[in-house]
């Protein structure tokens, strides 16, 4: 046996674990070092696409594990206007036409799920080692050295940067400080169980099963509600989103998370129907967060030397198309397909290097149009004054779902591209035409 495939992952969040499994194989050793104590993970639901779930609950069979903790597929969205009325409703059965659901988990029970994936013993590799309460604070790029706040120093042959939106895995890699942008928007979040909703909110659960697998909006010009259920259908869980400046709230408070003030969050949305404002009457104090909700802008890179960011740090998103975690799952995918077959006892950092440049230029343009999509659909979803609504929950699906993994996307992305020159050539003769046939008359007006 030669010698060991040595990987660092900064970040134990769903990115940096979602890695962890990916890379897994005989003779890597694979070290997390998460800054927090990895206890308080945030609860709320969060949702896979297709093309994640795909991964997540098929190529890393975690289907039974997530079926036990009540993972649901979505079946579908409904749309509601200012008036109360239903704008749409799109069933929406993937399976047929993507090869998997849409799922809704809770977000505890999705991390845990992974967790213990990367670091149970009972799955194929060497299994991952997660180092609590090590909170990295720089890193040498070319060198492959993390140093933590305590002191410690790491090194490793490859390193992925999966430390989230405030990464400072990024910093090194860019060599300069990239900030998350504050994006005008922040949301409420709550999760109500089920049971507290069927008895006290009556007016909501007469037009929302809040039981079954849908997911409801309502959209107001600028505001809107989110909402769906998660642990087979035993909560309940509701995100408004409002811009900063709509919000009741003290908006001096630049401090990402807050305590949610039940009071100005019922003001903010009282235009909304009756039965859609039922639940933030039912919700306890103390129980509702208010997020500022930011993103950063596309990178130029996402890698230098033995580093490569995963997820939020490379790539932040606002939650509008509820794609941050997929695209973290698509992420870590392609890191262990462009690795897999990666021999440490011959390749060196040139190799590494070329790998890392490969994850890039596979992932960059679908992560960032699904960001700057997200960004585009956080605007207005109906025109000033009107309550006729213009966004298409469907419009994007089949972009958000069209993706077989990392090797047949690069695969199809250079086809693409093959096509496209072959297109431009075309568009350049021509434009080369026209500007033959304008030349003429000028030279004409010259004589
Ligand atoms: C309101 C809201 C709703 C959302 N809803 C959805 C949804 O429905 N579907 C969806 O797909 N996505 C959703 N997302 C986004 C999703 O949560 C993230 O995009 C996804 O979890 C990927 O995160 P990550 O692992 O890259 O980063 P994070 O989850 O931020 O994890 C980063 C980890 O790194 C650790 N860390 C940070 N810095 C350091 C350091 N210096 N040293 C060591 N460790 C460090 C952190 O403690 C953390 O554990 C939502 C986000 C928000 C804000
Ligand atoms: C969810 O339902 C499935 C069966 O459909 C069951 O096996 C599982 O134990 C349930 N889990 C929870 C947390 O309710
Ligand atoms: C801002 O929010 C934080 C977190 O909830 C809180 O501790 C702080 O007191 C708030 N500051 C102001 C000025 O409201
Ligand atoms: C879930 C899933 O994998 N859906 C689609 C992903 O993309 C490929 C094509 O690239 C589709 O064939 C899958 O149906």
């Amino acid at each position: 046996m030669g010698k060991q495939f040595n990987i660092i992952i900064v970040g134990g969040g769903i990115a940096g674990l979602a890695t962890a499994i990916a890379l897994r194989a005989p003779n890597r050793k694979i070290t997390v070092l998460e800054q927090s104590s990895l206890n308080r993970e945030i609860g709320a639901i969060i949702s896979l696409q297709p093309n994640a779930s795909k991964i997540v609950e098929q190529t890393w069979d975690l289907a039974k594990t997530l079926k036990e903790k009540g993972s649901m597929a979505d079946e579908g969205f409904q749309v509601y206007n200012l008036d109360g009325e239903l704008q749409m409703r799109i069933p929406l059965s993937t399976t047929e036409k993507y090869g998997a659901e849409r799922m809704l988990y809770h977000r505890i029970d999705l991390h845990d799920a992974l967790k213990k994936r990367a670091t149970s013993a009972d799955w194929p590799g060497e299994s991952a080692e997660i180092r609590v309460s090590s909170r990295v604070t720089r890193c040498d790029c070319e060198e492959g050295v993390v140093y933590t706040q305590t002191g410690e120093k790491f090194q490793a042959d490859l390193i992925i940067g999966a430390d989230g939106i405030k990464s400072v895995i990024r910093d090194s890699v860019l060599d300069t400080k990239v900030r998350a942008l504050r994006t005008g928007h922040s949301a409420y979040r709550m999760t109500l169980p089920v049971d507290k909703l069927l008895a006290d909110c009556k007016t909501f659960c007469d037009v929302v099963d809040p039981r079954a697998p849908y997911t409801t909006m309502v959209m107001a010009h600028s505001r809107r509600m989110i909402m769906g259920p998660a642990r087979n259908g035993s909560v309940y869980s509701i995100v408004a989103m409002v811009p900063d400046e709509d919000m009741n709230e003290d908006s001096t408070n630049t401090s990402w998370t807050t305590h949610g003030d039940i009071p100005k969050m019922k003001e903010t949305f009282a235009d909304f129907p009756e039965w859609a404002r039922g639940p933030l009457s039912c919700v306890a104090d103390g129980e509702v967060g208010l997020w500022q909700l930011r993103d950063i802008d596309p990178l130029p890179t996402w890698t230098r030397g033995r580093v490569v960011l995963v997820g939020d740090a490379a790539h932040a998103m606002l939650p509008t198309q509820g794609q941050g975690a997929s695209q973290a799952i698509e992420d870590a995918e392609a890191v262990g397909a462009f690795y897999a077959d990666l021999d440490i006892d011959k390749d060196g950092l040139e190799k590494i290097k070329e790998i890392n440049q490969k994850i890039f230029a596979c992932r960059y343009k679908r992560a960032t149009t699904i960001q700057q999509y997200s960004r585009q659909a956080a605007k207005p979803a109906t025109e000033e004054g009107s309550v006729k609504i213009k966004m298409s929950p469907s419009e994007f699906m089949d972009y958000n779902c069209n993706y077989g993994g990392a090797l047949e996307w690069t695969k199809r992305q250079e086809e693409e591209m093959a096509a496209k020159e072959a297109e431009d050539k075309v568009v350049e003769d021509i434009s080369k035409m026209k500007i033959v046939e304008k030349e003429v008359p000028a030279q004409e007006v010259v004589a």
